[in-house]
C-alpha cells in the first residue's frame, strides 16, 4: 500500500523544485491505478442477496468497492452526519457538502454573483451594494479567491454559528451566518491588499485573524521594488468578532506590521497555546524576482535558504500594547509597529525548513506542526519550550529586522519524516495526525506524542500511507482542527484529478476524496471520489451536522436577512406610491402570485421596489426577475428584498418567479410598463 518508495534525505533543490513544480504524477499513475487488484474484481460477498453478487460480478467490484459503497451510500430521506465547509477557490464562493454520502448540499455566494441565491443582482444584500464600495484601494470587485474556511468556535470547538472566509486576491473577509447560510458581512483591508493565512479564529472566535501574503507597501501605496527591504512589509490582522451583532468591529481590530518576508498560513493556539497565533514564512530570502531582467525567478530566490521563519504572536501582549495607545495609524487602522512589536514582546521568530506551508496546532495546544514544501519532515514545536526560550531569551540572534530568532534545538520537539511535499495537517481522536504529501500524492498517517489522545504505534512514528489522486492540497478531518477531533473520516482536496473521471475537456474537475480513518493502523482506505466541477476549494472544515441551529423558514414574515430582525418597512399586501419622480412598490408574493400585478412607470422614474414572500412553508421559495434591467432576486420564506433602480428602458417587461413553486407557478407573472419619456 505505502506509495513510499525508498527515498532519503536531501535530493538536491534543483530536482526537488522541478518535481514540485510539475507534479509526480506521470511516474506515479500506472502504479497507483493498479493498487487493490484485478483478481479480486467481481468476487461475490458472502451473505449477499444474490442480485446483489450479481451487480458486484456485472460492475467488476472488489470486496473493498462494496465495503465502500457501504460506508457511502446515503438512502433517500437519511441524513449526513457531517457537513463540511469548502472554500470555492477563485469561484468566490463556499461549498457544503454532506459526509459520508459527499453531496453537494449548497453554495453559499459570498464574493460573486450567483443568481440562483439572487446575490449580485439588483438585491441591497448583495456584496455589491453594500458601504464602501468600491471598497478602499480597489475597484468594484465581483470575484474572489476564497481559501480558509473558519467555522466558530467556543473553547476550541466549532459551535454551529458563524463562518469566516477570506479572499486571498484582494485581503477581504466574510461573515456567513450559519442560521440561513447567508453572508451578512464584507470587511476589506485597509492596509494591504492581499491575504492568505486567513480565515483562522481564535479559541473563542474573539478574534478573526488575517495573515497578509506577498509584501507590499503597506497603506496601499506605491513603492519601487528596490526599496523592497524598506518599504515593504507583511502584516497580521485581528478583526474583532462581536459575536451578539455576528459582525467584525473594525473599530476595535487592529494589526502587527511584519518584515517583508512572504507570510504564508497561520493557526491560532489553544488551550496551552491560547493567546498566541502562529504563521509560516517563506521568502526570507527577501528575494524581488524579475526573470525577465535576468534575476533568479521567484521561484528559485525564494527557495534558497534551508530554513525559514516560524512567526510566534502573542496577541494577548499585542492587545496591551493597543490598549496602552502605542499604535500607528494606517488609513484609519490601528498598526502595531514592526519595532514596537519586537520591543514589546508581541513577535518571535524560530527557525523552520524549508519553504514551509501549513501550520496546524494539535488538539491540546502543546504541538504546532509545521511542514516545509521542500523538506520530507514535519517539524513540531512545544509551546511550553517558546514561552521558556522566550523567557530565557534564549536566542540564536535577531532577523535582520531585529526580531528575535528562539533557538531551533530549544523549541523543537520532533521531526518525523513522512515523505515529499508535505502541505497540511489534521487530527483525529486515535492519537494521530494527517499530512497532505503534495509530491507523494498520498495521506500520511503518523503518531503524536504527550498529546490528547495516544496512538498505539507510539510517539512521533510514520504509520502509514494512503494514495490519492492526485497532487493533494489541504486535507480536511471531522473536527480535525479543534480541542475535540472526531476523525473518523478525512477528506483528501486533490487539485488533479486526471484519470478519475470521464473526460469533460481540457478543464478538468477537482478531485474530493472520502478517506475513512476510523480504525488505527495503517490501513485508512479512499472510499469515495467526489468530481468538483465549479471550484477549487483550498481548505474545508468538517463539523457535525447536528450542531447546525439553522432555520427552516425565516422567523417571520418581513425578515430582513442582512440585519436578521424584522423589517419595519416590509409590505404585508400590495401598494404603489407616487411621489414626483419617486415611484414605490411594494410588493407581496404568495403562491402563485404577485400583488400588485401592474406597475405602470413612467421613463427615468426611481423605482424602490420592495418584495415579502408571505410563505411560511418550508421550502416555499419564490425568484423574482425583471428581465432586461439585469434585477433578479431569491425570495425564501418569510423574506423580503428590497431593489433600487431608475426605469431608463421603455416597454413592457414580464416580471416572474423563477422558482417552480407552484402547479400555477407559470401564471405568477406581472407587468412592468415603463411609459416613454415623449408620450
Ligand atoms: S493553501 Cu491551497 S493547498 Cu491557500 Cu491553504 Cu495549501
Ligand atoms: Cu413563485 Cu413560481
Amino acid at each position: 500500500m505505502s506509495q513510499r518508495n525508498g527515498w532519503h534525505g536531501w535530493v538536491g533543490m534543483s530536482s526537488v523544485l522541478l518535481c514540485l513544480a510539475i507534479g509526480l504524477i506521470g511516474c506515479r499513475r500506472g502504479e497507483i491505478a493498479d493498487e487493490g487488484g484485478d483478481a479480486a474484481r467481481g468476487t461475490p460477498v458472502a451473505g449477499l442477496p444474490e442480485d446483489a453478487n450479481q451487480i458486484i460480478q456485472e460492475r467488476g467490484l472488489t470486496p473493498d468497492d462494496v465495503a465502500a459503497a457501504v460506508a457511502t451510500y446515503t438512502p433517500s430521506g437519511k441524513m449526513d452526519e457531517y457537513i463540511m465547509f469548502a472554500s470555492g477557490g477563485h469561484s468566490g464562493q463556499v461549498l457544503v457538502i454532506g459526509l459520508p454520502s459527499m453531496r453537494l448540499l449548497r453554495s453559499i455566494a459570498v464574493f460573486t454573483p450567483e443568481p440562483w441565491q439572487g446575490a449580485g443582482f439588483g438585491v441591497r444584500e448583495s456584496p455589491f451594494h453594500t458601504e464602501g464600495d468600491p471598497p478602499i484601494g480597489r475597484k468594484h470587485l465581483t470575484w474572489a479567491d476564497t481559501h480558509h474556511p473558519a467555522l466558530s468556535e467556543t473553547n476550541g470547538d466549532y459551535d454551529g454559528q458563524f463562518l469566516f472566509i477570506n479572499d486571498k486576491a484582494n485581503a477581504r473577509l466574510a461573515v456567513i451566518d450559519l442560521r440561513d447560510f447567508e453572508t451578512k458581512q464584507w470587511v476589506v483591508n485597509p492596509v494591504v491588499n492581499n491575504n492568505h493565512g486567513s480565515t483562522m479564529v481564535t479559541p473563542n472566535t474573539d478574534y478573526v485573524v488575517e495573515g497578509s501574503q506577498y509584501a507590499v507597501p503597506l497603506g496601499l501605496k506605491y513603492a519601487p521594488l528596490d526599496k523592497y527591504q524598506e518599504q515593504y512589509r507583511g502584516l497580521m490582522t485581528f478583526w474583532k468578532f462581536d459575536r451578539a451583532k455576528g459582525r467584525i468591529d473594525p473599530a476595535q481590530s487592529f494589526a502587527i506590521e511584519l518584515p517583508p518576508y512572504w507570510q504564508d498560513l497561520a493557526d491560532s493556539g489553544k488551550i496551552a497555546s491560547d493567546g498566541w497565533v502562529f504563521q509560516n514564512s517563506f521568502n526570507t530570502e527577501m528575494a524581488t524576482g524579475g526573470i525577465e531582467s535576468g534575476n533568479p525567478p521567484f521561484e528559485a530566490g525564494a527557495s534558497q535558504r534551508d530554513m525559514d521563519y516560524l512567526h510566534a504572536i502573542n496577541y494577548r501582549a499585542a492587545e496591551k500594547v493597543v490598549a496602552d495607545g502605542k499604535c500607528a495609524e494606517i488609513n484609519g487602522f490601528r498598526v502595531i509597529p514592526l519595532a514596537t512589536a519586537v520591543s514589546e514582546g508581541v513577535l518571535y521568530f524560530a527557525a523552520e525548513p524549508k519553504s514551509p506551508h501549513g501550520v496546524d496546532v494539535c488538539p491540546c495546544g502543546k504541538h504546532i506542526v509545521v511542514s516545509g514544501k521542500l523538506d520530507p519532515h514535519v517539524t513540531v514545536y512545544h509551546i511550553d519550550k517558546i514561552k521558556e526560550a522566550v523567557a530565557k531569551k534564549d536566542f540564536e540572534g535577531n532577523d535582520p529586522f531585529g526580531v528575535p530568532i528562539l533557538r531551533f534545538d530549544a523549541v523543537k520537539e520532533a521531526q518525523v519524516e513522512i515523505g515529499l511535499g508535505p502541505l497540511h495537517t489534521q487530527f483525529d481522536a486515535q492519537g494521530y495526525a494527517y499530512t497532505s504529501l503534495f509530491l507523494d500524492n498520498a495521506v500520511a498517517r503518523w503518531s503524536m506524542g504527550d498529546c490528547k489522545y495516544k496512538a498505539p504505534e507510539g510517539a512521533w512514528k510514520l504509520v502509514g500511507t494512503t494514495p490519492v489522486h492526485y497532487n493533494v492540497g489541504h486535507i480536511s478531518a471531522a473536527e480535525g482542527d479543534t480541542v475535540d477531533p472526531d476523525g473518523r473520516f478525512l477528506v483528501a482536496l486533490n487539485k488533479w484529478s486526471v484519470d478519475r473521471f470521464v473526460n469533460t475537456g481540457p478543464l478538468l474537475p477537482q478531485n474530493l476524496q472520502l478517506l475513512d480513518t476510523s480504525r488505527p493502523g495503517d490501513r485508512f482506505p479512499v472510499i469515495y471520489d467526489m468530481p468538483l466541477g465549479n471550484a477549487e476549494p483550498h481548505y474545508a472544515q468538517i463539523m457535525k451536522a447536528d450542531k447546525l441551529k439553522t432555520w427552516e423558514v425565516y422567523p417571520d414574515v418581513g425578515w430582513d436577512p442582512l440585519s436578521q430582525v424584522k423589517s419595519e418597512t416590509a409590505p404585508m399586501k400590495g401598494a404603489i406610491r407616487r411621489n414626483g419622480d419617486a415611484v414605490e412598490v411594494d410588493m407581496i408574493a404568495i403562491r402563485s402570485h404577485f400583488e400588485p400585478e401592474h406597475v405602470q412607470v413612467r421613463q427615468g422614474q426611481k423605482v424602490k421596489w420592495t418584495i415579502t414572500n408571505m410563505e411560511r412553508t418550508i421550502d416555499a421559495t419564490h425568484g423574482f426577475c425583471i428581465p432586461s434591467y439585469n434585477i433578479e432576486a431569491s425570495l425564501e420564506p418569510g423574506e423580503t428584498v428590497t431593489i433600487e433602480f431608475v426605469a431608463e428602458k421603455e416597454g413592457v417587461f414580464p416580471f416572474y418567479c423563477l422558482e417552480f413553486c407552484s402547479a400555477l407557478h407559470l401564471e405568477m407573472v406581472g407587468y412592468l410598463l415603463v411609459e416613454p419619456a415623449s408620450n
